[in-house]
């Protein structure tokens, strides 16, 4: 509900612990910590909503008083007829689930520097953002300002991860008005203890799922209804949630289908999207519905898994809802079972029992092996741009607006635009995420740089490329197909004629003379790429780790990941994606956990408390590429930025269920942590 929106600084009720109430503006951070000190504040407690169930009950306190409840969004999605195919199944497999997030946790937290300067009307901001256009967009509007008044700039960001694109935090508004008001630069940086409670997090789904198979582990249906926790606001609408329901069908065929969710405010710090933004929850309810399926029906996991992948031939495949951008969920294409393989060959799964489970069987040791899959849509529109020209000293500039936090976008984009323009991808000069120089897309997200910034880098080149061929074939006297351009020079084939870049840049910035009418001056392009829809990446995550099952502690002894993301642009860069992703999914699996009580009170706000999985928790991570190209873009690409940590939570309750070999132990829940597991095997043994 639009009406539930945040405002800078709250006003007659706080919502959440963390939500700003007052600015103090000083000459240092210590004087202003002291004169923090100062400010009284008379709070009449209220009761609060920490639990979702509970946030729905007729008599819940009301976070947002003019709404009926604290029913944010209630969303049904249907294909088929589930009912039905229940009626027909040979096994109905119900359980519950509860997937919980954490933190973001990047190194650099938030930080926002303002300067008005008003005799040049100009308000630059230096903003930690993922979304540096839409922030000066927002700006703008709401300070009066005509845009072209306004300059964010996102510099170099020590990591983002989701929640750094939240329009608008409250200090995003705050620190441009002040600079306003008092004529001066003012600078504002996150602490960590900031950065826990007043920085978006992901949290909270609960989900009570049903899956219908037939005798040969077939999915006949899936029925899911979830609960999903959005925080005291919610800025980011369905989008969690959408990628929850979505992703749940993965790579399979699921003929039925029943989801629905409803969104419950809550007085928790508000949830945005974290790196998987939802699709981990729905991989965790599907994955952990097949093992159960698999052990019911006594079929191998990895067997019932093929007999459920869509083939390469049923691309497009159209699965009758609405992904996240509103636009139908259609993969345009994946090899599924192919992946599969090379993962089942890489972690030697079927040696495994004889081999590694046995040889640590024999010296007591409890041993065991994950094997999970998972889509991941990326992608989304609407649209990203990008400007590329040629300066007469040779010098290649490319201008983008998404932002970057560390995703390796100028060797990658750079490498998009060399390829075009045959010179090295160090030639090219890359700006992002400043919009006095590119000010028109949206920002780094959804992992969409690749494919939607990527491709608007291409078609600019391109069109560059076009210019040049065109110049040089009136400087060399040649058809443009008899060109080739390498090394910085467009050269006659088989002759010796060539001219250089530069030199092209120079002549098509004439001086003095005549040109033909309707020609435009520079070597340089801009262009846009907006797909129709998003693109489905894909993958098989598998781990053999050990448990010891007096202590729960874990030690992962391999984590393979096979990995398909389209044409890859850069191995290097896509390899440290998926490393730094599945670390993070690693985390979220078995360290990471925000503990609250009863009344919403974050109880662990430090990394004393709150457990990041360090180097020595982080394996080394053996992958290897599918590549299927995506249809949807000229450079076939998928996106990848997120992938590593989607499938790691099934993937840990699979691998550990099967380490322990318990009767009746389950896990349902994520995240785990040595503490929980301890829990739930010593339940399991007492059979509670
Ligand atoms: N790439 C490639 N070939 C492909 C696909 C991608 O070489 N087929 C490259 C891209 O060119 C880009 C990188 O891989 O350099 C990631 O691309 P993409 O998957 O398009 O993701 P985005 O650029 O949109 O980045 C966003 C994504 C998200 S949503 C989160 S969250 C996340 C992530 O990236 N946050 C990160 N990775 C992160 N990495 C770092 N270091 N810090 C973060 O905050």
């Amino acid at each position: 509900d639009s009406t539930a929106t945040q405002v800078p600084l709250a006003r007659d009720k706080v919502r959440h612990v963390g939500e700003p109430i007052a600015v103090i503006v000083a000459r240092s951070p210590y004087e202003a910590e002291d004169a923090a000190a100062l400010v009284e504040v008379d709070i009449e407690p209220l009761e609060a909503v920490s639990d979702l169930e509970g946030g729905l009950e007729p008599d819940a306190p009301r976070i947002h008083e003019h709404l009926e409840s604290n029913l944010a969004a209630h969303v049904i999605q249907r294909k088929g007829a589930y009912e039905e195919a229940r009626e027909r199944a040979h096994r109905v497999i119900k359980r519950r689930f509860w997937y919980d997030h954490g933190a973001s946790a990047p190194m650099e937290n938030r930080g926002i520097v303002a300067n008005w300067d008003a005799r040049s009307r100009e308000l630059t901001v230096w903003d930690t953002t993922q979304a540096p256009i839409p922030i000066r967009n927002g700006l703008a509007a709401m300070l009066g300002l005509p845009q072209s008044e306004v300059r964010v700039i996102a510099p170099f960001i020590g990591g983002g991860f989701g929640p750094k694109i939240m329009m608008f935090y409250p200090e995003e508004v705050l620190l441009p008005w002040i600079s306003m008001r008092l004529g001066r630069p003012v600078k504002w940086i996150e602490d960590r203890q900031e950065s826990f409670f007043a920085t978006t997090q992901e949290r909270g789904q609960d989900h009570e799922a049903e899956i219908a198979v037939d005798e040969e582990g077939r999915i006949l249906g899936v029925r899911d209804e979830f609960l999903s926790d959005t925080g005291a606001y919610n800025p980011y609408g369905l989008t969690i949630s959408i990628n929850t329901q979505c992703t749940l069908l993965g790579p399979y065929r699921v003929p039925n289908y029943h989801s629905e969710f409803r969104m419950v405010f809550t007085n928790k710090p508000i949830v945005t999207p974290v790196r998987g933004a939802g699709r981990q929850h729905g991989v965790f309810v599907m994955e952990r519905l097949l093992d159960r399926a698999a052990d019911e029906l006594g079929i191998d996991r990895v067997e019932i898994r093929r007999r459920n992948y869509l083939n390469p031939e049923e691309f497009p495949h159209d699965h009758e809802i609405i992904y996240q951008d509103f636009a139908p969920l259609v993969y345009d294409s994946g090899s599924y079972a192919e992946a599969m393989d090379r993962a089942v060959e890489m972690i030697d799964y079927a040696g495994f029992d004889s081999g590694v489970r046995a040889a640590a069987r024999a010296e007591g040791r409890h041993v065991g092996l994950g094997i999970v899959s998972y889509v991941e849509g990326t992608g989304v529109g609407p649209y990203e741009g990008a400007r590329v020209g040629i300066e007469p000293g040779g010098r290649i500039n490319l201008v983008t607006g998404v932002g970057t936090q560390g995703q390796g976008h100028f060797t990658s984009f750079a490498q998009i635009v060399a390829e075009q323009l045959g010179v090295g991808a160090d030639d090219v000069e890359v700006v992002t995420g400043d919009t006095a120089r590119f000010g028109w897309g949206t920002g780094t997200f959804a992992s969409r740089g690749a494919v939607v910034a990527g491709n608007a880098c291409h078609a600019a080149a391109l069109k560059v490329r076009q210019k040049v061929l065109a110049q040089a074939s009136a400087v060399l006297g040649a058809a443009e197909e008899d060109l080739d351009l390498a090394d910085g020079f467009v050269r006659v084939v088989g002759g010796g004629e060539s001219v250089s870049l530069g030199e092209l840049a120079a002549r098509a910035n004439p001086l003095r003379g005549a040109v033909t009418p309707g020609t435009e001056p520079g070597l340089e392009a801009t262009a846009y790429f907006g797909p129709e829809r998003g693109v489905t990446a894909s993958g098989v995550h598998a781990m053999i780790l050990e448990v010891d099952p007096e202590t729960a502690m874990i030690r992962i002894l391999r984590y393979v990941v096979v990995h398909d993301c389209g044409r890859v642009i850069n191995p290097m860069i896509v390899e440290g994606q998926i490393h730094g992703g599945v670390a993070h999914g690693i985390g979220n699996a078995f360290y990471e956990e925000l503990v609250f009580d009863e009344g919403a009170q974050l109880q662990n706000a430090s990394f004393m408390d709150y457990l990041l999985p360090t180097a020595t928790d982080v394996p080394t991570i053996e992958t290897a590429h599918v590549e299927t190209p995506s249809p949807l873009n000229p450079l076939g690409v998928k996106g990848v930025g997120e992938a590593g940590a989607i499938p790691v939570g099934a993937l840990f309750a699979q691998a550990i269920e099967d380490a322990l070999d318990i009767d009746g132990f389950e896990v349902r829940e994520i995240p785990l942590s040595p503490n929980r597991l301890f829990e739930l095997i010593r339940d399991a043994r007492e059979g509670g």
